[in-house]
């Protein structure tokens, strides 16, 4: 599935929900700001907006399918109402929730373990006819930061989404329906995410649009030494880099100035 658009490529900006506020009132107020946060970043030029109710950050614990799903429903009915002509993505693994995100309005999954983490994901996708992230992460996002190692970083992501690709189409979900994700930050040290990035076009050669999430990671911490709010040069750096190494589809915080940085280097990159 290429992105919609003419530029060529695709902004998709971050909407985390938060699952835990539990009051009426608290539950409201997220929902409000989740979606005034959501239209703000389809204003600046967000294309797709991923809305996710679990983290998967470093050390995260699992959610509830109850409390993930809670309020993520209702973000996704506001967005399909008013944002019409923007693609929303479900960040899950659940397809439970993937489920009645789709029923919600949403039109492609997010899946961070590639169809592993649930047996019931590859099936509805496939029933659905749906388009589907495939990521790359070693272990798990409680222990995934715990000592990393591989035999080689691109070529162990490279035939880990080739094989993922390989079982998607198997259970029935439309090769031009996968997107591709190296998952920066999943069970990956410093070393590993920049020979990633540096490396990108071996997964592009897969040949199916490649997505790359550096918003905010730490590994861009431990270049620049900067608090997580103030990682927006990293982020851009690192997507224009990956723009240039043939990714298409770029999920980030903050919209606008990662595009008008993308429309640049795509504007230099293919005149
Ligand atoms: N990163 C996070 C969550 N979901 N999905 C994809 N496809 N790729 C990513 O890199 C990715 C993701 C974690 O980042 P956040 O906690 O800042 O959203």
């Amino acid at each position: 599935m290429a992105p919609r658009e003419s530029r060529g490529f695709a902004v998709m900006g971050i909407v985390n929900v938060t699952p835990d506020s539990f009051s009426d009132g608290g539950r409201f107020l997220d929902t409000d700001a989740a979606v005034t946060h959501a239209v703000e970043l389809a204003a600046e030029g967000a294309t797709i907006l991923d809305v996710g109710g679990e983290s998967t950050r470093p050390g995260a614990e699992t959610v509830g399918e109850a409390e993930e799903l809670r309020p993520v429903v209702p973000v996704i009915e506001q967005l399909r109402a008013r944002l019409p002509a923007v693609r929303v993505s479900i960040d899950t693994c659940k397809a439970s929730v993937a489920a009645a995100a789709l029923d919600a309005g949403a039109d492609l999954v997010n899946d961070v373990t590639a169809l592993r983490g649930d047996p019931e994901m590859a099936p509805l996708v496939a029933e659905r006819g749906v388009g589907v992230c495939l990521m790359h992460m070693l272990g798990e996002p409680r222990t995934m930061q715990d000592n990393p190692r591989y035999d080689e970083v691109v070529s162990d992501v490279v035939s880990f989404l080739g094989e993922r690709v390989a079982f998607a189409v198997s259970a029935g979900v439309e090769e031009e329906r996968i997107l591709l994700d190296p998952g920066i930050g999943f069970g990956k040290t410093l070393e590993h995410n920049l020979e990633l990035l540096r490396r990108l076009d071996e997964i592009v050669a897969l040949g199916r649009p490649v997505l790359v999430g550096t918003s905010r990671k730490s590994f861009l911490e431990r270049l620049t030494g900067r608090e997580v709010d103030d990682r927006l040069a990293g982020t851009i750096a690192t997507n224009v880099m990956a723009f240039e190494r043939g990714a298409r589809i770029f999920r980030v915080h903050e919209v606008a100035p990662v595009l008008d940085a993308l429309k640049v280097a795509a504007a230099t990159v293919a005149p």
